[in-house]
């Protein structure tokens, strides 16, 4: 099992309790505070509260408990092929995730999903990695980004049909987190694909852009790339990391983004002699984790030890609101239904009219269960495969005719050919006779190697 290569940062020690800080012991307004000797419960000095009660230990509990939970991560690796998505993924971790790991089996035939369990201290990750393979490689890549956004889609609506049923103990969480987009080190801007996938992951979850294999790039080059970068999102109105809800986590990252990142695995001995992860030029060395050379650190900073806690929490506020629009979403459907409808209650004798309309308007009367959408799903990747195999059938067989067809047009000058030489040889037959004033029998005896040999093939 691999090994983090860095401490997850901790809250160990407590703050200092004080009064201030703490809700129970604030005054209420003099008009509504009860007399002291009416008072139920006696008010506490502070330090008898910390004394006795033990609040102060509330997070170390909470650290604890983080502990034993462990956490799972989703993270999507969007980018075209080559931009170095797996080369990153293994420098984060320090460890070579293996690359031929077993993808996870997956309803979505154009993602690529890993899943990896990672331990530092007494801490367990649960690290889902997607990527999708062949991302902006194909002639028409305008909907290239689909694939993406139909996986953070999907796992919101399975979370949020999983919470509605009455047995809650198997749930499971696979929403996405965050997405890491690699754009292309090109020092001019962003792509039509960029911007348009780019907006559409933006609205779905945390987007955190980055300049791949940045070291292609100078200095100077790097430094106005991520300004148009940076001005091309805003006109466009794209947000970064918009879901956390923290300013201050929110300033931290823009100060830095786009992340200009390097990958490596290998290491080399620096100039102070020390062990370091780099690619090595034949100008000079790029070490990853030197602030000065690349965002690299930064960027783990942001992803693993001090703000992944905010990029899961914000996965939540996130997932309200989705789950806000779809009940609404289910309710106008059900009164929609119902106005369309209405009942007669005059000849409702049996109540069984008032019971359907009641019915209808419940939101949960709506609700596909988890196995309607497993059989959805599944049905959709059906026909998907039924056309793909129409099509290729479709295929085969024209690419059949046409082969047939070409034989066929072959035999025909084949034939064409023969007869075309019949008559050259009768020609010079007849220009030999012609010349000669022989007889034809003799003639034709002359002229037949030719025939064997030229026009026949043999
Ligand atoms: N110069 C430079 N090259 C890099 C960097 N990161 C990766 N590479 C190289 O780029 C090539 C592709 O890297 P990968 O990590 O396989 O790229 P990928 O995005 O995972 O590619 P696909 O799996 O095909 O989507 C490899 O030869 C890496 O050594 C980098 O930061 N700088
Ligand atoms: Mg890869």
């Amino acid at each position: 099992m691999p090994v983090l290569s860095s401490p997850i940062k901790t809250e160990t020690s407590p703050r200092p309790f004080s009064p201030s800080n703490n809700p129970f012991l604030t005054k209420s307004p003099a008009p509504y505070s009860r007399p002291a000797s009416k008072r139920l419960i006696p008010r506490l000095e502070p330090d008898e509260v910390s004394a006795k009660v033990g609040l102060a230990s509330l997070p170390v509990q909470h650290e604890r408990m983080c502990n034993r939970k462990g956490a799972k991560f989703t993270m999507i690796l969007a980018g075209c092929s080559g931009t170095g998505k797996s080369t990153f993924l293994n420098t984060l971790f320090g460890v070579p995730l293996d690359e031929h790991k077993e993808e996870t089996s997956s309803i979505f035939f154009d993602i690529r999903e890993r899943k990896y369990e990672l331990t530092e201290g007494n801490f367990d990750l649960q690290l889902t990695t997607v990527d999708v393979p062949g991302f902006g490689a194909k002639m028409d890549n305008q909907y290239s980004w689909m694939p993406i956004v139909k996986y953070i889609d999907h796992y919101f609506r399975r979370y949020m049909l999983q919470e509605e049923q009455p047995d809650r103990s198997k749930l499971e969480d696979n929403r996405v987190h965050v997405c890491l987009y690699f754009i292309q080190p090109s020092n001019t801007s962003l792509s039509a694909l960029d911007l348009e996938s780019m907006k559409e992951i933006s609205k779905r979850v945390n987007l955190i852009p980055v300049v791949a294999r940045s070291d292609t790039l100078n200095r100077d080059e790097l430094m106005e790339f991520k300004n148009t970068i940076n001005k091309t999102l805003a006109a466009f109105d794209i947000g970064v990391c918009k879901f956390i809800s923290d300013q201050e986590v929110i300033d931290k990252i823009h100060l830095v983004s786009p992340y200009a990142v390097v990958g490596s695995n290998a290491t080399f001995e620096n100039s102070e002699g020390k062990l370091v992860r780099a690619r090595k030029y034949h100008w000079g060395m790029v070490e990853i984790e030197n602030p000065e050379h690349c965002d690299f650190l930064a960027l783990r900073e942001i992803l693993m030890s001090e703000h992944m806690l905010d990029l899961i929490q914000s996965t939540e506020a996130h997932y309200n609101a989705y789950r806000r629009l779809c009940l609404r979403d289910r309710l106008e459907r059900a009164a929609d239904n119902a106005f369309r409808q209405p009942p007669s209650l005059d000849d409702d004798e049996d109540g069984l009219a008032s019971y359907l309309l009641y019915k209808k308007s419940l939101p949960w009367s709506t609700i596909m269960s988890q196995d309607d959408v497993d059989a959805e799903d599944a049905q959709l990747s059906n026909e998907v495969r039924k056309n793909l195999e129409e099509y290729v059938r479709k295929t085969e067989l024209s690419i059949k005719e046409w082969r047939q067809s070409l034989v066929r047009k072959q035999a025909e000058f084949n034939e064409d050919l023969k007869s075309i030489h019949i008559r050259i040889s009768e020609l010079r037959n007849e220009c030999h006779r012609l010349k000669n004033g022989g007889s034809k029998e003799s003639d034709q005896d002359a002229a037949s190697p030719i025939l064997k040999n030229e026009y026949l093939g043999e």
